[in-house]
Formats: structure tokens, C-alpha cells, sequence
């Protein structure tokens, strides 16, 4: 099954049982401290439907794992300094992983000659990287990715959910040890104490900020978030176990626009947006969500050059977007 997963594009695969996973009780604490913020996806009635993978798929008895390599050999968020680009994370440059991940997990339900099955990749309400450390894919860093000892944490995840039994792979042990490089990288504090352990409060995420909130961010959140405008890579860019990460041979992840000019992002029309970014991840944060994110980080850069592009962003009949601008305006220094 591994020989399969390898040849449908999967460098890591492995099986756990298709029952509720003893991390069921961290989750509902997790929404219930309010961790979730507003993603209502992880709190509505899809919370409970998390308990048990059979929710998803009565007859399965196992969940196929998988993990596919993003990682592309270009500069990291911790080395990157030109203060007139964006950085957009790593995850999102290429194709939409939802699209790629699905194409080769239907392509390996058919290579084991299954009928009746499910496709999950990211959007099903299954606790994925809860599932992938049952079945050996890696442990659960306290930046909360999964971490694999050999391959480090640029992975995508998704699952076949199928009904026969396969004899479950054994979770890897944490290998974090005494470091916490990514605790005191996270710009934003968003690596909390949980008990003994870490966890994530979403609502303190740049990534959440960038990708899920809807409205506006909260000021005093702005500056942290500096010039990244989707998503957030620094608690892996610092993460040792990425040092010498492999790089992937899909072409679906190249960048297709690597640090774009923030000047040019700030001009985009709503249909150039969406030819520039079509199939790929970024459309989710919607137009303009994108735009408050350019004008944040241009007001973090604060260049000079940035006032002209974002008097026009601050003259827009979006207010989300005119409010955003205004406050960036505040914080340029002035043109010369
Ligand atoms: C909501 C969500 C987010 C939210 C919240 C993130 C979070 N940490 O919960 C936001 C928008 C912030 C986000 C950001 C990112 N995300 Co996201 N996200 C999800 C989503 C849809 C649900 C995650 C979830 O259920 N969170 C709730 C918490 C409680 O769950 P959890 O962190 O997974 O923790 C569970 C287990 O890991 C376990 N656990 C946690 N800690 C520990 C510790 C120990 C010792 C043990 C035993 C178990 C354990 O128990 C928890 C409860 O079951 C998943 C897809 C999915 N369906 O699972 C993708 C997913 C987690 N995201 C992914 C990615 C790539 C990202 C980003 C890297 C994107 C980016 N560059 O900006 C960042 C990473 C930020 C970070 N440090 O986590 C990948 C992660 C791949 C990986 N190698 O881990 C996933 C799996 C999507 C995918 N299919 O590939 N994401
Ligand atoms: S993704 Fe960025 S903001 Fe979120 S926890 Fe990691 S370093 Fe902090
Ligand atoms: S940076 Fe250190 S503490 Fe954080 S996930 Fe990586 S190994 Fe674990």
C-alpha cells in the first residue's frame, strides 16, 4: 500500500484504525477555551461529526494516511528581506493542494481497486493530523504540525477512508525534546501553554488573521503580522526538523509568483486578482481580505513609495479595505 501511495504522488502513507481518536477530548477543550475563533466550520455541528471518521463513512474500518511533500528549494520567510515584496506562504505558491491531494488519493482508492470509499483533504470534519500520527506519519510538534523525523513538516495531509481492515502503522515518538524555537519565534504569542504541552490559539495566528478572519484585524494584532499578506511559515522555518528537509519533484508546487511586488498587489483589480491567483489556495482569502492583508504590510514596511498606492487603496468603496489603508498611511514615512 505504501509501494501504491508512493507511485500516486504520496512520499509518506501509513493506516490507522477508523475509530474516535483518544484526541476527541482535546479538541472539544480546544473549541471550548475558545481557540477556534470564528471558524464556525470547527465549531457547528461538524464538531461532533470529528468524534468518529465512521461519521463520514459507516462501513470504514481503516483511515489510509498520507502525506505529500510542498517543500520547493526557494528562500524561507526567515531569509527573506526585500522589504517592497510580499511574502505569501509556501503552502499556497503552486496549485491548490485540495485539488492535487485529491486527484492522487481517488488515483490510489482505484490502484487498490476499491469501490466504496472517501476522499478527505482538509475541508472533512476529521481530525487529520490526529489520524496521521496514529498511522506513523510523524508526531505532533508544539507549532501543532505533524512532524516527520526524516522529511520535517512541509506536508500536506489527506486520508482514504476505507472499509477493510488493514493492520494499523504505530505513532513515532515526540521528538521535540527541550526545544522551543517556534514558541518564542511566533510573532504573534500564538503558541500557548496547554497543560503539560502547547497548543495553537487560532485567533493570535497571523495565518488565521490572513487566510480565515473576515472583517477587520484587530490593531494591535497588525504589526506582528509584518509583510506576510497569506498565511504564515516562520514556526517551521525555525523548526530544526525542517533543516534539511527534501524538496518535492511535483512541478503542481513551484511558485507561480515567488514575493510578488507589494506596489503591484495593491493595484490589482478584482478580475486580474482572480486570474493571478486562480487554483491556488490564495483566493480563499477573497479579494478583499487580500487587499487589507497588502495594506498591512505595506503600513508595517512603512517605505515612502507605498503612500501613493495606498492613498488609492484608502479612496476604496470597500471600508474594510479604505480603513486598512489609512492606518498603513499613518504608519509610511513621508514621500520625498
Ligand atoms: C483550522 C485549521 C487551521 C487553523 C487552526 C490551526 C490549528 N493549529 O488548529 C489556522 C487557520 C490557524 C491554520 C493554520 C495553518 N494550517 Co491549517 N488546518 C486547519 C484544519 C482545517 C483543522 C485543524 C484543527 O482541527 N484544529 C483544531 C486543533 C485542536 O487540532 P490540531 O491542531 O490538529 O490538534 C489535534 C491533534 O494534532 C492532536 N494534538 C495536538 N497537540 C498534540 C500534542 C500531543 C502530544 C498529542 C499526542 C496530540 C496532539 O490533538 C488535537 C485535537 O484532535 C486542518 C485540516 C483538518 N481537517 O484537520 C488544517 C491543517 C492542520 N493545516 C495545515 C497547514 C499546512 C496550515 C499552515 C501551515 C498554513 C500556513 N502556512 O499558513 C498553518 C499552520 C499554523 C499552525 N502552527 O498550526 C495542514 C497541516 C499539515 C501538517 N504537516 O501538520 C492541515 C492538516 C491541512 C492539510 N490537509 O494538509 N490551520
Ligand atoms: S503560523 Fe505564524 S503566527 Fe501562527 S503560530 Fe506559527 S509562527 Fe505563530
Ligand atoms: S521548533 Fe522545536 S519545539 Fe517547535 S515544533 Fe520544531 S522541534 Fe518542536
Amino acid at each position: 500500500m505504501r509501494a501504491l501511495a508512493r507511485e500516486c504522488g504520496f512520499e509518506l502513507a501509513g493506516v490507522a484504525r477508523a475509530e474516535p481518536s483518544e484526541d476527541t477530548a482535546r479538541y472539544r477543550e480546544w473549541v471550548e477555551a475558545g481557540n477556534a475563533g470564528e471558524m464556525r466550520y470547527l465549531t457547528d455541528r461538524r464538531a461532533a461529526v470529528r468524534e468518529d471518521p465512521r461519521n463520514l463513512l459507516p462501513s470504514a474500518r481503516s483511515v489510509i494516511c498520507v502525506g505529500k511533500l510542498y517543500q520547493t528549494p526557494w528562500p524561507h520567510s526567515a531569509q527573506f528581506r526585500d522589504e517592497e515584496r510580499a511574502w505569501i506562504s509556501r503552502y499556497a505558491w503552486g496549485d491548490d493542494y485540495h485539488d492535487v491531494m485529491r486527484r492522487g488519493l481517488e488515483q490510489l482508492a482505484a490502484r487498490i481497486g476499491l469501490t466504496e470509499y472517501k476522499v478527505c483533504v482538509d475541508t472533512a470534519p476529521l481530525l487529520e493530523r490526529s489520524y496521521a500520527r496514529l498511522a506513523g506519519l510523524g508526531w505532533i510538534g508544539r507549532n501543532t504540525c505533524l512532524i516527520n523525523q526524516q522529511g520535517g513538516s512541509w506536508f500536506f495531509l489527506g486520508e482514504l477512508l476505507v472499509p477493510i481492515e488493514i493492520a494499523p502503522d504505530a505513532p513515532p515518538a515526540d521528538r521535540c525534546g527541550t526545544c522551543r524555537r517556534c514558541i518564542d519565534a511566533c510573532p504573534t504569542a500564538a503558541i500557548v501553554p496547554n497543560g503539560a504541552g502547547y497548543t495553537l490559539d487560532s485567533p493570535l495566528c497571523i495565518s488565521y488573521f490572513t487566510i480565515e478572519q473576515r472583517g477587520a484585524v484587530p490593531e494591535e494584532m497588525r504589526a506582528g503580522i509584518g509583510g506576510q499578506v497569506f498565511g504564515c511559515d516562520i514556526c517551521q522555518d525555525v523548526c530544526p526538523w525542517n533543516r534539511r528537509a527534501p524538496a518535492t519533484e511535483d512541478p503542481a508546487f513551484a511558485p507561480r509568483h515567488f514575493a510578488p511586488p507589494l506596489a503591484e498587489m495593491a493595484a490589482l483589480t478584482e478580475s486580474e486578482f482572480r486570474a493571478m491567483f486562480h487554483r491556488t489556495p490564495i483566493t480563499r482569502a477573497r479579494y478583499s481580505g487580500f487587499l487589507r492583508n497588502v495594506a498591512i504590510a505595506m503600513g508595517n514596511r512603512g517605505l515612502p513609495q507605498f503612500r501613493a498606492p495606498l492613498e488609492k487603496l484608502a479612496a476604496s468603496d470597500d471600508p474594510l479595505v479604505a480603513e486598512h489603508a489609512r492606518w498603513a498611511l499613518r504608519r509610511c514615512q513621508p514621500a520625498t
